[in-house]
């Protein structure tokens, strides 16, 4: 998978250089490349922000690097078009699903947006092109998008072939697609007591049956106290009609 990253701190993009995805980039899996907006300026200041029309507070990130930048990143190859994500706090919320759709494309290529924001009409224009999805990774604000390309490709790529030793954990974990939208049931290791905690005894019996049903039982219980957004619809009650003798 190729990964294209435009931000104007590359070296916000340092992490990606470590661990599991350091090694997918190693081991040749993603072939990831962060570039410097300014790059693309030709002012003498590298101007790439200006004050946004209409008034209001802040600067906004100016269109034509965003332009050039992305007409030099996704060249008209025959070979489908790269998909263009681009980060703002205004966009459609990233979620598992998401990673897994993303995991299947060939290049991605993020923007990452500083300031109150990039030029909409950079969206438009490189829609003409490619696939372009505005998005964010949640309800609160970050000062740019260099944090949520990370996590977004950090979340894309342990799904990659061959990135993760065993790809078995990659079906249990919380907000795995075909997990029933539960969260992920306590774990425990050794030592079996610690600090007068006791892991509890049914993982312990060898019994995988009931090992199964305990562990779905505080997955639905702590889904339902953190999460109850993510079960499944309560059924409306159906509607009984008592008849009263008159
Ligand atoms: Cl993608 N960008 C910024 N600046 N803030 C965010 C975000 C993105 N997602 C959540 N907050």
């Amino acid at each position: 998978m190729k990964i294209d990253v435009v931000s104007i701190f590359p070296d916000y993009l340092q992490p990606l250089r470590l661990s599991l995805v350091g090694k997918a980039i190693e081991n040749g899996i993603v072939d990831l490349d962060v570039h410097d907006l300014r790059h693309w300026t030709h002012d003498r200041h590298r101007t790439v922000d200006d004050t946004p029309y209409g008034g209001g507070a802040g600067m906004v990130m100016r269109p034509e690097p965003w332009g050039e930048a992305l007409d030099d990143l996704a060249p008209e190859t025959g070979a489908g078009t790269p998909r263009l994500l681009i980060m703002t706090p205004a966009g459609r919320p990233f979620s598992q699903a998401m990673a897994e759709e993303l995991a299947g494309e060939d290049h991605l290529i993020f923007a990452c947006g500083r300031y109150e924001g990039v030029d909409a009409r950079v969206g438009v224009d490189a829609g003409k092109r490619m696939r372009t999805d505005e998005i964010s990774i949640g309800d609160y604000v970050l000062n740019g998008g260099e944090v949520a390309s990370l996590v977004i490709i950090e979340a894309v790529v342990r799904l990659l072939p061959g990135v993760i030793g065993n790809p078995e954990s990659l079906t249990e974990e919380s907000h795995a697609t075909g997990q029933d939208h539960l969260l992920e049931y306590p774990i425990y290791t050794k030592p079996p007591t610690w600090r007068g905690l006791d892991v509890p005894e049914i993982l312990f019996s060898g019994h995988h049956a009931k090992i199964a049903d305990w562990r779905r039982q505080r997955a639905e219980e702590l889904t339902r106290e953190r999460r109850p957004d993510l079960l499944p619809p309560v059924p409306a009650a159906s509607t009984i009609t008592i008849e009263r003798a008159t």
